[in-house]
């Protein structure tokens, strides 16, 4: 099997990013889709790996919807879906970090940040950067697609469900996340106990500002890392 990630970037700044696990058979039409991607760029790269390990998870996290009447009252939900597992005042402080841009330059993280689920320390060792889930695709992928988009979800909800599903096997304990786009308001927590919870909105139409949080033990941050960054997991089915 083979890993296959894109990247692609604008006057410097990241535009789209994608990746695939694939067998040999379906690289060419899976590079050709990836650099169809993004409609504008002045740089794009796309790795192709061979994978030695495939970790291969049954089902993926069960999707349930909330709708709140706006994003205050949203991150609030937030705060009680997890509050069973975590101290109210570290998650509003990590929902206070997204929302303000969590990297240290006053921007979005590319990746995720890593909480302390104990005491809200954030672990990541590149504050910039954060933490990146990679390497995890679905078997079936245009199976799972149309199916989820079928039922309304959209691509988005596809990778951010797969990622969220690797996730909790590589033992983040609860993360949440909402986009950095303008115009996507829906985001979600997630948990092993409750799964994939959607949730609109968690932000205001023309925020610029989103991202991931990662909730790990402490001692447990080199060993989440290596399996976030390493481990190529490909999942069932839905
Ligand atoms: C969903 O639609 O299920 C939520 C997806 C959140 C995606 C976050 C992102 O793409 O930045």
């Amino acid at each position: 099997m083979l890993s296959l990630r894109m990247r692609a970037s604008l006057g410097g700044r990241h535009v789209s990013g994608a990746e695939r696990i694939v067998r040999r058979e379906e690289l060419d039409s899976s590079v050709l889709e990836l650099l169809h991607r993004p409609k504008l760029y002045d740089s794009l790269t796309i790795t192709v790996e061979s994978l030695k390990e495939i970790h291969y998870i049954e089902k993926a996290m069960e999707i349930t919807n909330l709708e709140l009447p706006n994003y205050e009252r949203a991150r609030e939900e937030v705060v009680e879906l997890l509050s069973y597992k975590i101290d109210r005042p570290i998650l509003r402080k990590t929902i206070s970090t997204i929302a303000k841009g969590a990297a240290p330059s006053g921007g979005n993280m590319r990746g995720a940040m890593l909480v302390d689920i104990d005491t809200g320390q954030r672990l990541e060792p590149d504050r910039e950067r954060g933490v990146r889930t990679v390497r995890v695709d679905w078997e079936k992928r245009k199976e799972v697609m149309e199916a989820l988009l079928r039922e309304g979800y959209t691509e988005r909800t596809l990778d951010a469900l797969a990622l969220a599903t690797k996730n909790a096997h590589c033992g983040v304990l609860a993360e949440l996340c909402w986009s950095d786009d303008e115009d996507y308001l829906t985001g979600y927590v997630a948990s092993p106990e409750l799964g994939y919870v959607r949730i609109y909105p968690l932000k205001k139409l023309g925020d610029p500002f989103g991202g991931r949080a990662y909730f790990i033990r402490r001692g447990d941050l080199q060993r989440v890392i290596e399996c976030l960054r390493e481990r190529a997991f490909l999942i069932k089915s839905l």
